[in-house]
């Protein structure tokens, strides 16, 4: 272990709040395990073994979009160009319908900054889901999306946030942050909220009493320290509110996108950036493996690298599929149990808010070695016979 690894592990141990360097340091080091061990041992302190989930629902109501980000396979920049989708109230309202016999507890809604709209069709949106199903957390609409809104129907933050809160908004999903640092920022998505819109956003969100998500997306053209520094911004907004309920780093996809020419990053990236979090955010209670972004197999491993979030069910993902990612669009509640069973932890159920609906008790043994010794015990049994 390096002397610049050895100090951030003291600091950690002791609960030092870790600086600039230190996240460098940490991004640099080349013994990815110990890094790994490290954040894990951070995420057992304040879980202990619990790893979280829920059953939730992806609703993208349009892909049409005004902004043009290099990274983003999914917005159509014209409502009449090949591809394009706008959902009617009805249709949007009858995924939820047709999912009534197993429902989902909540909705994730990020769309195109679509300029045709009027602002009451999101209002109705919101209320058309809660008439269905009272009980729905809607997690909706980035803080991109917010910002587009207030300068579209000349309202302020507030306004807006108030005026969708009492249609039924309940929090705001983490999208839209990408890389905070201008020097990025500017080349990767130059014509929708700046760093600072995005962050007060959420600041006035958090003030109105939502818990909304943040994220990063990286492994694209920004450098380490552009990472840390996203970090320390995350940071920063936190110590003020309160307000994140989870940090969630996106992996950058490649495919049909303005960036196309990029590798995506590896596993090892996935991995680290997952534990380099987890130390950063001091903060933030959750990190969260999005199966989605990273594959269910990396996600499952990231249990042991910092995560305690492993994101919901989902079904029907479409930005990233539109991306090339080769995760399935949806996963069974009880394929996420297993996943997060044979990383030796235990399965929560929880809703948006992190308050518990269902925990699995402990297991003795990862679930794979449970198989293994049922088999056996059932060779032995048939032998007996
Ligand atoms: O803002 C778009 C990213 C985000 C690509 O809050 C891409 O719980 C990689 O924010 N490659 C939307 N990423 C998804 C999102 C999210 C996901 C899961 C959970 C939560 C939450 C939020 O996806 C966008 C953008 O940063 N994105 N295109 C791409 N080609």
């Amino acid at each position: 272990m390096t002397t610049e690894l050895g100090k951030v592990v003291d600091k950690v141990r002791s609960k030092e709040r870790l600086s600039f360097d230190d996240g460098m340091t940490l991004f640099l080091e080349p013994d990815l395990l110990a890094i790994g061990a490290l954040a894990n041992e951070v995420c057992e302190r304040l879980h202990g073994d619990r790893v979280y989930f829920n059953r939730n629902m992806r609703i993208e109501v349009t892909n049409v979009c005004v902004a043009s980000c290099l990274f983003c396979s999914f917005a159509k920049l014209e409502a009449h160009s090949p591809g394009a989708h706008t959902m009617s109230l009805e249709e949007a309202w009858r995924e939820l319908e047709v999912r009534m016999d197993d429902p989902p507890s909540e909705i994730h809604i990020v769309n195109g900054l679509h300029p045709g709209l009027p602002f009451s069709y999101y209002e109705a949106l919101l209320a058309g889901f809660k008439r269905i199903k009272p009980d729905v957390v809607m997690k909706c609409f980035t803080a991109v999306e917010i910002h587009f809104f207030a300068e579209h129907y000349q309202m302020s933050h507030q306004e807006v946030l108030l005026r969708l809160q009492r249609a039924g908004l309940d929090s705001l999903p983490g999208g839209g942050a990408e890389i905070f640092h201008p020097e990025v920022r500017s080349r990767i998505s130059h014509d929708k909220a700046t760093a600072e819109q995005y962050l007060e956003v959420h600041r006035i969100a958090h003030r109105l009493g939502m818990r909304t998500n943040t994220t990063m997306l990286y492994g694209h053209i920004e450098t380490f320290e552009h990472r840390v520094d996203h970090l320390q911004r995350v940071r920063e907004l936190q110590d003020e509110t309160h307000g994140f309920a989870a940090f969630i780093p996106l992996a950058f996809h490649p495919d049909g996108n303005g960036m196309k020419h990029l590798p995506a990053p590896t596993a090892v990236d996935d991995l680290r950036t997952l534990a380099v979090s987890r130390l950063m955010l001091d903060n933030v209670a959750h990190i969260k493996a999005y199966w989605v972004s990273m594959t269910p197999k990396i996600a499952q491993v990231g249990l042991r690298f910092g995560a305690s979030d492993i994101d919901g069910t989902i079904v029907h993902e479409t930005i990233y599929h539109a991306a090339g990612s080769s995760s399935p669009q949806g996963l069974r509640y009880d394929e996420l149990v297993r996943l997060i069973r044979e990383a030796a932890r235990v399965p929560v159920e929880r809703d948006t808010h992190y308050n518990v609906v269902r925990e699995w008790l402990p297991n003795a043994m990862p679930e794979a070695a449970l198989k293994v010794r049922d088999r056996k015990a059932d060779r032995h049994l048939r032998v007996l016979s």
